[in-house]
């Protein structure tokens, strides 16, 4: 949020600035406020992508209106219908990729290789989930009286609030919209404030698709229009990405309208490295977790615990390659590690480096320091850091640091590794590298989270499996797979009595 509030007023009065508008029934609109946000390159704060709508409940009203209006038609269309035009958009997607990832690397900050894993993670869900558009399976099951049918559909749950995050700017909008289409209900997007281009270009694709007015609508804007969302009382679900104090306060607010909602925020994933580890694979694939995306995934590899034997090797390894990360603009394909995403970010991380240095007393064994001489003066860069002798239950150990931040703790035994990792609040994601099948299986049975990785990072899910996490990381839900389709659909029962008489379940005797 500070990003743009900053960019705003600093940039303001600057001319030619493309301007983007809200999607609302079919219609480029501005904002009811007439008000506008600046959306800033956080890798040079003087490049102004674009200004976009500053949303209030005027507009989420209309927006919610424009949905509900489309609601019938779009759910009486056969889902196999639907997912044709879910195919079209998929391959829109797939034919601008470039532009979209140039994009959002230009609102985002993460280097260019990773926006395009972005862009691609939502042409593969697109593809996938519209493949559902021929399957949406429900089942029959036998009925307990004689000629008697009984079976179960989904049905959509209707009107849905999508609210994303910035740090993954078009895959997150895609695991959310896609489903919810393919389940037959319309939506109402508000899309994080700091990435609005993305999402944008992703409804702008689903107009070039041909999916009907009304049916996606797109408000920008702040918390007051993801407030104002989250409290409409035609609003049937809300499906959010982000912080788990967001989230606690959404789950909140919708319980007190029924609302389903569906949670995924933080994490505090753990890498575990055993003695037989590939100890070169290891130290590559801790890179990768901890500094991908600048470390802002929620999958981020922000702890990495590591047996006695091998932590001095591992650590020596770690620290030479961290220190060889180029940080920089993410347009610039020399660039390992872009910028964080804001200004409040950059003094969140710093403040936990502190904690670390100073509360936690943990060894500060790489980076740790803003950068800011030269073109990094224009953004928002931090040394790729690490944190050596991190022992369970210091706080850089805990809490969710999400920027280029990373932690690494000796253990002795896999049980304490396990225990570890097991050992914050959060469970989205975890990782061992062993060449020890009995190990592996052992932490795949033990390590409590929604995800596992062997011989790899705690990041880089693919959109066919299930993805989100236990604890304080979501609500039991997840996306992705087909298990996403049971947040977008309600499960109807239906009892068929072809008997031609009254037969009272529970209670009449079946002759046999
Ligand atoms: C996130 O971390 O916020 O698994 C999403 C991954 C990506 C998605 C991450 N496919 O790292």
């Amino acid at each position: 949020m500070a990003k743009a509030k900053k960019a705003k007023e600093k940039n303001v009065s600057k001319p030619a600035v493309a301007t983007y508008h809200n999607y609302i029934g079919g219609e480029w609109v501005k904002s009811a406020s007439g008000e506008w946000f600046e959306n800033v390159n956080p890798a040079d704060t003087t490049d102004i992508v674009g200004r976009f709508p500053k949303s209030n409940a005027e507009d989420v009203d209309l927006a919610v209106a424009a949905a509900k209006a489309a609601a019938t038609k779009w759910r009486q269309t056969p889902a196999p219908k639907r997912a044709e035009l879910l195919f079209n958009l998929a391959e829109i997607i797939r034919d601008n990729k470039q532009r979209y990832t140039e994009e959002m690397t230009r609102e985002m900050g993460k280097v260019l290789k990773e926006a395009g894993g972005d862009v691609q993670e939502a042409i593969d869900c697109t593809y996938y989930t519209a493949g559902e558009g021929r399957r949406l399976h429900g089942f029959t099951t036998p009925a307990e009286m004689k000629n008697k049918f009984a079976m179960c559909v989904r049905q959509p749950v209707g009107l849905c609030g999508l609210i994303t995050p910035f740090n993954f700017p078009m895959a997150i909008p895609s695991w959310k919209l896609i489903p919810a289409l393919v389940c037959g209900n319309t939506v109402v997007i508000k899309s994080g404030e700091d990435v609005p281009l993305s999402a944008l270009n992703l409804v702008k694709a689903c107009e070039q698709a041909g999916i009907p007015k009304g049916v996606v609508n797109l408000v920008n804007g702040f918390g007051e229009a993801g407030a104002a969302l989250v409290d409409h009382k035609d609003v049937r679900l809300i499906s959010f990405t982000g912080s788990t104090d967001t989230g606690r306060k959404i789950a909140e607010a919708c319980a007190r309208d029924n609302k389903i909602v569906s949670l995924e925020m933080g994490g505090k994933n753990a890498i575990i490295v055993m003695d037989d580890a590939d100890i070169d694979n290891a130290v590559d694939g801790s890179l990768w977790g901890a500094f991908g995306t600048s470390g802002q995934r929620c999958t981020a590899s922000s702890r990495i615990v590591v047996h006695k034997k091998v932590y001095k090797k591992f650590v020596a390894k770690l620290v030479e390659r961290v220190k060889a990360l180029r940080v920089g603009n993410g347009l610039d394909p020399k660039t390992d590690v872009g910028p964080v995403i804001h200004e409040d970010a950059m003094q969140k991380i710093q403040g936990y480096i502190e904690i670390g240095k100073k509360v936690d007393k943990a060894t500060l064994a790489a980076g740790g320091n803003r950068l800011t001489k030269g073109n990094y003066a224009k953004g928002w860069f931090l040394e790729p850091t690490v944190f050596t002798d991190v022992k369970p239950g210091m706080r850089i150990e805990q809490e969710e640091i999400f920027g280029p931040v990373t932690s690494v703790i000796p253990f002795s035994t896999l049980d304490e590794a396990i225990e570890i990792v097991n050992g914050v609040k959060y469970g989205l994601s975890s990782a061992i590298y062993t060449q020890d099948v009995n190990k592996a299986f052992y932490a795949m049975q033990e390590l409590y989270t929604g995800i596992c990785y062997v011989n790899s990072a705690t990041i880089g899910a693919e959109v066919h499996l299930p993805f989100g996490g236990t604890k304080a990381t979501g609500n039991g839900h997840r996306e992705a797979g087909t298990q996403v389709l049971d947040i977008f659909s309600e499960w109807k029962s239906l009892y068929v009595d072809y008997s031609g008489k009254l037969q009272k379940a529970q209670i009449d005797a079946v002759e046999i």
